[in-house]
């Protein structure tokens, strides 16, 4: 069985949803947030994030990304991403890269600004940056979704549901659905899903 260490409203979502459309077993470990993390759980996350993946065989992952991905591989039948190998499979990999390595950062130094300055007073120029970098990953997406249903391929996959829960991350959501349209279509076409419904119930994205 999967253990999936999360906590509502972090980036748990999106492997909790590839695991519920698996319909693999799991366990979910609320993980508190403290100021000090749990030593225990920093030798399983040096940096003391959610989330966390136990494999049925012990072995423990952090990267929501490569989660995603190992998970598509493992259930393949649940079609979590295009198949290995396709057209498709190349714009999955891309846009789940692009999705951790640049706009999961970029939301991150938005809610963690002080982090990212030694200035007492930078944090504020820190988040309008970040903000700032956010959104241009925003349209640079939006503008691949123009004219194309989901991300890669033909139907949904992980990628798509990354996007939906870190666009609606942004601190003015209602923007993204104005100035965003086709990202705002594939979200308002996830939403509508029973899986992310159901989660949505302890996440509370929307
Ligand atoms: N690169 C990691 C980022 C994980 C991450 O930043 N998680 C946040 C919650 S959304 C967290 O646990 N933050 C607590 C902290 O950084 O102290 C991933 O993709 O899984």
């Amino acid at each position: 069985m999967y253990k999936l260490y999360t906590r509502p409203g972090s980036g748990g979502f999106v492997v909790e949803a590839a695991l519920e459309l698996a319909g693999a077993p799991f366990e979910r470990v609320n993980v508190i947030k403290t100021a000090r993390p749990d030593p225990n759980f920093l030798d399983i996350s040096p940096l003391g994030q959610v989330p966390v993946l136990t494999l049925p065989d012990g072995q423990t992952m952090t990267e929501s990304a490569a989660m995603c991905i190992l998970l598509a591989e493992r259930h393949v039948d649940a079609a979590l991403a295009p198949v290995a190998g396709s057209h498709a499979r190349a714009d999955f990999l891309r846009w789940m890269a692009f999705l951790s390595s640049v706009m999961y950062p970029a939301v991150l130094r938005y809610y963690y600004a002080p982090r990212y300055t030694i200035a007492a007073d930078g944090a504020d120029v820190v988040k309008e940056a970040a903000i700032a970098e956010f959104e241009r990953g925003l349209s640079i997406m939006d503008e691949w979704l123009e004219g194309r249903g989901w991300l890669a391929g033909d139907g949904f996959s992980t990628a798509d549901i990354y996007l939906l829960m870190l666009a609606h991350w942004h601190p003015e959501w209602s923007e993204v659905q104005g100035a965003w349209p086709n990202i705002e279509r594939v979200c308002a076409a996830l939403r509508q899903h029973p899986v992310i419904l159901k989660l949505n119930m302890t996440h509370e994205l929307w």
